[in-house]
């Protein structure tokens, strides 16, 4: 070996050594007694955690109204308070406020909540694309145009020598991924990594039965239909882990096939699918990680 490349191979593991120890930060994970939304990580997600605050506030008006308005007629119209009912069976004006009323109420979620919507389902012209099959239970990945293609198994699943369940072996496993134990039944052996602001389309088809694609952060979900392929995007704005489950009752081991993204940085998703390719399988995005 030349002094150089001995120099060089040196420099690679002082440098790979605290580039390893550095792990992505966890981003969008379901926290214990969480009531609200996941960090949103994608300009998607925010417009819909906002909208749904939006409409939050709509339904809250509206119940505390007709909740008055009952308590008001309960109080006030018993037969005690009112031993005399009114005869008249309707009132013109009353009516037509009580249906102009919803309308406009409609309308007013509807301009906001469409353009959300159509967001969502026009699929952008994506920087990457990335096929996703959802088996009993895990997810097959593909690079499209890149030769790239691997499998994603929970770690603990049978698949990595585990049976679902958490023990020292699967605990030692996810440190060694780069998870602690908490991130079981999330963690997955391989994960999808992407660049920080890219555009991503995947596209999403089942290989047997019906399963369903999703990050709660990045605000998308698909349904993950034999026979057909459905596509959805995202662009992630924030680099870290983010982790996601089969969203479509698929048999016995429905829980057990989570997913996991990865975003990283441009320069290190450049480097690692291009070592990935190299390898022909996929390799640890940690291995590229340096800064
Ligand atoms: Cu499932």
């Amino acid at each position: 070996m030349q002094p150089k490349t001995m120099l060089t191979g040196l420099l690679a593991t002082v440098l790979a050594a605290p580039a390893l120890a550095q792990d992505l930060e966890v981003v969008g994970r379901p926290a214990d007694g969480g009531m609200g939304f996941q960090p949103a990580a994608t300009k998607l997600a925010r417009d819909l955690q906002w909208l749904d605050g939006m409409i939050l506030v709509i339904i809250t008006i509206i119940t505390l109204f007709v909740v008055g308005l009952l308590a008001y007629c309960i109080l006030r119209y018993n037969r005690k308070a009112n031993p005399n009912p009114g005869s008249f069976t309707h009132n013109s004006p009353l009516e037509v406020a009580w249906t102009i009323g919803p309308i406009v109420i409609l309308i007013f979620i509807g301009s906001f909540s469409l353009p959300v919507l159509f967001d969502q389902q026009e699929i952008p012209e994506g920087d990457i694309t990335i096929k996703a099959t959802g088996y009993q239970w895990y997810w097959g990945y593909e690079y499209v145009g890149e030769d790239l293609a691997f499998d994603s198994y929970m770690i603990g699943a049978p698949a990595t020598g585990g049976d679902n369940r958490l023990n020292e072996e699967v605990e030692a496993q996810l440190v060694e991924a780069g998870y602690s134990r908490e991130e079981f039944l999330l963690a997955t052996d391989t994960a999808i990594v992407v660049p920080v602001g890219k555009t991503v389309v995947m596209q999403v088809t089942g290989g047997d039965v019906i399963h369903s694609w999703t990050i709660p952060a990045f605000g998308v979900k698909q349904d993950a239909v034999p026979g057909r392929l459905a596509e959805l995007h995202f662009t992630p704005e924030r680099e870290g882990v983010y982790f996601g489950q089969c969203s479509e009752l698929c048999g016995i081991a429905h829980a057990y096939m989570p997913i996991t993204v990865k975003v990283v940085s441009e320069a290190a998703y450049e480097a690692w699918l291009a070592n990935s390719k190299e390898e022909g399988w996929y390799t640890d995005v940690r291995e590229v990680l340096t800064n």
